[in-house]
């Protein structure tokens, strides 16, 4: 029983979610767009008692994995080998309850992807045109997608990629870029003729304007209800839907060596390939019966393709369903800076489990908490502990530990009489009552966040009738009014095992553990009767620990860590200043001196006095270098390098006769700068 009236006509529920490229782990930018709404939404709709088949699986095609595997001297297998596994051992960790989580360099996908084109080939659908795409004479190759960058005609991003710029997320061809550059050579490709496959989109439009721009306006989500119109009115384009590349599925064609499929044709048509691994002959209800809902889950950086370019590809075999909804997120951001895979900005969830193992729950939380529904938002290690300490601790643990305490401590750990009810306690049940509709229509409408927080409002509900009730003073004088709040609360416990198992399964798992309550599904909760007189609890367990200070210290260290390599790596010497004469050189005079004494100078911070032998009786000069040797004296010894021929002047009361040369290098260390041997002071440097 669903509760928006549009879901009551399904009988099934196909949920697909973006297929992570292989050529990295997933981050928690993926989880918060993607899996972890289609995770909750998937274990909703099964507590309900729906047929759910949600699938995922890993991109494994694409010049993504190609450039890694160049960059690596490997094989594009050998990294999407390492990283499919990654990323599965990591979801199913974090308990995203795919139903079949596979990948397309699998030869069930290969055939199936391979048989949808031949299809299409064969009723005419492809547009077949030879064009002139640029290749890289240096590297011998066509360059597609990730393959050429440049400038961004929309926006100028100058790193737009040859399918798409990042930047505004518009969907590019190669040809469209300014200063187009082979990201294989740097070299400037050329243009060379070479055949390929187009889907008409342009023909699509109507249709296209009819299904989303009428039939879904108002229940899309107004990003991506947004970018489709944006698309749409500015005209659709054919797209060619095989490339000259020769990692992904061979375009089943005897014209047609050295070309594959485009990953964004192969890709989404995994969602079905995967259908058919699991499903066998059982597989086409989920694609093709009316009273089944598709629903995709992505980021709002996959939208054209899952509301445009697939819906086209699905129309034009004319026997598939069209996806009901696409609630794409938008993007989550890291410590107030975007996720970025090729800067390491990110938190990587297999390291997170590591890192914080069994609180899986709480990454769950926090991402669904602040999931970027309708805006980016921003992850924070503050906020991930304050998310935990300050509302899974203190309100949903602590209410759920202080009623088996109690329990355990006054009737045994036996769910006590509910004996005569009080106006609070009807009210108290009554409010019960409304959580399951209030949480479940959220889900049903995408808001996820909302979804939490009415969950959330159970508990604090249960808080709120303790604190009014204190049951722990109450039993002295009236064991019988005790036993009737308990059971109560112990009530709300049991709901709270139902609502919050699709945001927090381990939990949920764990409450039921411990009240020793059989599985139940969403339409037993609302009720004030799932824990029944006499019923023996198991042992009370914390659900939630605090996460210390340490703990996060340590998370922000390592991206401070990250930023700094970042900067290292990103170190550009500074530009060369204007040109001077040789003449102008010669009048500076640069000598090797040997340092007699080095100390700090008298309050100034930052400058040490050196007493030079310079080979002329010996000099003093004074340098802003102080913070870089803390122990001056053991400088004594060494030759530098110093203008002798400025004109001395006063640093706090010292007289300076001269400048030592050192240079700073890009991670912030000073060196001085001195001869390679030793050499007599004075002699000058030429
Ligand atoms: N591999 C994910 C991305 O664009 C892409 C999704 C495919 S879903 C069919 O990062
Ligand atoms: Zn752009």
């Amino acid at each position: 029983m669903t509760y928006t009236d549009k879901d009551q006509q399904y009988k099934r529920y196909t949920i697909t979610s973006a297929l992570p490229y292989a050529n990295g782990p997933v981050h928690i930018g993926h989880l918060a767009g993607v899996y972890v709404p289609a995770d909750i939404y998937a274990r909703y709709l099964r507590a309900q008692g729906e047929e759910v088949l949600f699938i995922g699986g890993s991109d494994e095609h694409g010049v993504p994995i190609t450039i890694k595997a160049r960059k690596e001297g490997c094989t594009p297998q050998d990294i999407v080998d390492r990283y499919h596994a990654i990323i599965r051992d990591s979801f199913k960790e974090l308990g995203i309850s795919f139903d079949i989580y596979s990948r397309t360099s699998s030869p069930e996908h290969h055939k199936t992807a391979a048989e949808y084109f031949t299809k299409l080939y064969n009723e005419g659908k492809f547009i077949e045109k030879t064009s002139l795409q640029y290749y890289d004479e240096e590297a011998q190759q066509f360059l597609a997608d990730r393959y050429i960058t440049g400038t961004c005609p929309h926006c100028g991003n100058e790193h737009a990629y040859g399918d798409q710029c990042e930047a505004c997320g518009t969907s590019l061809n190669a040809t469209d870029l300014i200063n187009p550059k082979s990201a294989l050579s740097g070299a400037k490709p050329v243009l060379k003729e070479t055949k390929h496959w187009f889907l008409p989109l342009d023909q699509d439009e109507p249709w296209l304007r009819q299904w989303i721009l009428e039939e879904h306006k108002g229940d899309w989500k107004t990003n991506v209800y947004g970018q489709c119109k944006s698309w749409i009115d500015a005209g659709l384009q054919p797209r060619a839907v095989t490339r000259d590349l020769d990692w992904g599925v061979k375009v089943p064609l005897t014209d047609a060596d050295g070309k594959v499929l485009y990953v964004w044709f192969d890709a989404p048509i995994g969602y079905i390939s995967f259908t058919k691994q699991l499903k066998g002959e059982d597989w086409e209800k989920w694609w093709k019966n009316d009273d089944t809902k598709l629903v995709h889950f992505i980021g709002k950086d996959n939208i054209v393709i899952h509301c445009i370019m697939f819906p086209s590809i699905l129309h034009a075999d004319g026997s598939y369903n069209l996806p009901a909804n696409v609630p794409a997120n938008k993007f989550l951001n890291l410590e107030g800076d975007k996720i970025s895979t090729s800067r390491n900005w990110a938190v990587w969830l297999h390291a997170h489990l590591k890192d914080f193992p069994g609180k899986q729950d709480v990454l769950r939380y926090t991402l669904c908490s602040n999931a970027p529904e309708t805006k980016d938002n921003d992850f924070t290690w503050k906020d991930f502990q304050l998310k935990n300490n300050s509302e899974l601790v203190a309100i949903l643990g602590n209410f759920v530990n202080r009623t088996m305490v109690l329990t355990h401590k006054f009737f045994g750990g036996k769910v006590p009489a509910q004996g005569t009810l009080g106006d609070l306690d009807r009210e108290t049940i009554a409010e019960i009552a409304t959580f399951p509709e209030r949480i479940g229509r959220n889900i049903e409408t995408y808001r996820f966040r909302e979804a939490l927080a009415e969950m959330m409002n159970l508990a604090r509900l249960g808080n709120k009738y303790l604190t009014e009730t204190e049951p722990w003073k109450l039993y002295k004088e009236d064991p019988a009014r005790t036993a009737t709040v308990l059971n109560v609360a112990l009530q709300i416990c049991a709901n709270l095992a139902v609502l919050c198992a699709p945001f927090l399964p381990f939990t949920a798992d764990k409450m039921h553990r411990i009240m020793n309550l059989q599985a139940l599904g969403w339409k037993d909760a609302g009720r004030a009767d799932l824990l029944m007189e006499g019923h023996q609890l198991a042992q009370a367990e914390l659900l939630f620990e605090q996460i210390d200070d340490a703990a996060i210290e340590a998370q922000v260290n390592k991206l401070l860590e990250t930023k700094r390599q970042n900067e290292l790596n990103a170190w550009q010497p500074r530009s060369v200043k204007e040109k001077v004469s040789f003449d102008d050189f010669g009048k500076v005079d640069i000598r090797v001196g040997t340092v007699l004494e080095c100390s700090k100078v008298p309050k100034a911070d930052k400058l040490l006095q050196f007493k030079i032998d310079d080979g002329m009786g010996g000099r003093t000069i004074v340098s802003g270098i102080a913070k870089y040797y803390p122990e001056p004296e053991k400088l004594v010894g060494r030759q530098v390098c110093f203008i002798v021929n400025f004109e001395p002047r006063k640093l706090k009361g010292v007289v300076s006769e001269g400048m030592i040369l050192s240079a700073e290098d890009k991670d912030g260390r000073l060196v001085l700068v001195s001869p390679s041997d030793m050499v007599t002071a004075g002699v000058n440097v030429g």
